[in-house]
């Protein structure tokens, strides 16, 4: 049984076994989560975002994968990298934003973690309405099979808090 518990803060400030990261395919960094993580994870991260894009992801991270570095110097085994999709009006990409949320927990089953932060992945640059994100987030860990113990979803301003806060009543 998987626990789903919120937090509202900063994610480069939580103790987890593993950090997701609302990357983009690039994996060589940007702003919000992204830029919050390799600012305060130190340049190992990048380094080893640098290797993946040589030796797997030549053409980058395709959107609803997720892959796993090291965590440098955050409090944490591990930062598992996923890339969300762009809020699109016209086509529903909520395949592709739950594909993350599953994809994130596969590979941090295979790492062996145990506690998983996530942030709210897609509401910031993507554009992502949080309501519509959090039910998805939410609803996606309750029916992922996983031996994860703790998913924490890490909520930086209060509007998206209450929103986790409300899927999970
Ligand atoms: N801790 C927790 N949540 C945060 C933090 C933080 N330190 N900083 C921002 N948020 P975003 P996306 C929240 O834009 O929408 C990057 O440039 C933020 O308020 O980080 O998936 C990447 O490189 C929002 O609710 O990710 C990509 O190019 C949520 O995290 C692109 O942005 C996600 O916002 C990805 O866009």
């Amino acid at each position: 049984m998987t626990a789903i518990t919120l937090v509202q803060g900063d994610i480069t400030r939580q103790s987890a076994d593993a950090i997701v990261n609302a990357a983009n395919s690039s994996l060589l960094g940007g702003g919000g989560v992204d830029g919050a993580i390799h600012r305060r994870g130190g340049p190992a991260i990048l380094a080893e975002c640098r290797e993946l894009r040589a030796s797997r992801y030549g053409k980058g991270l395709p959107t609803g994968q997720a892959v796993a570095t090291t965590a440098g110097d955050l409090d944490a085994r591990w930062v598992v990298h996923t890339v969300g999709p762009v809020w699109s009006a016209t086509e529903d990409r909520s395949g592709l934003l739950a594909s993350c949320h599953r994809e994130a927990l596969r590979v941090a089953d295979e790492l062996g973690a145990r506690t998983v932060a996530f942030p709210a992945i897609s509401t910031g640059v993507y554009r992502w309405p949080v309501e519509d994100a959090a039910r998805i987030a939410v609803d996606t860990v309750r029916a992922t099979p996983t031996a994860v113990e703790e998913v924490r979803f890490v909520l930086f301003d209060d509007r998206a808090y209450q929103a986790f806060a409300r899927q999970l009543g």
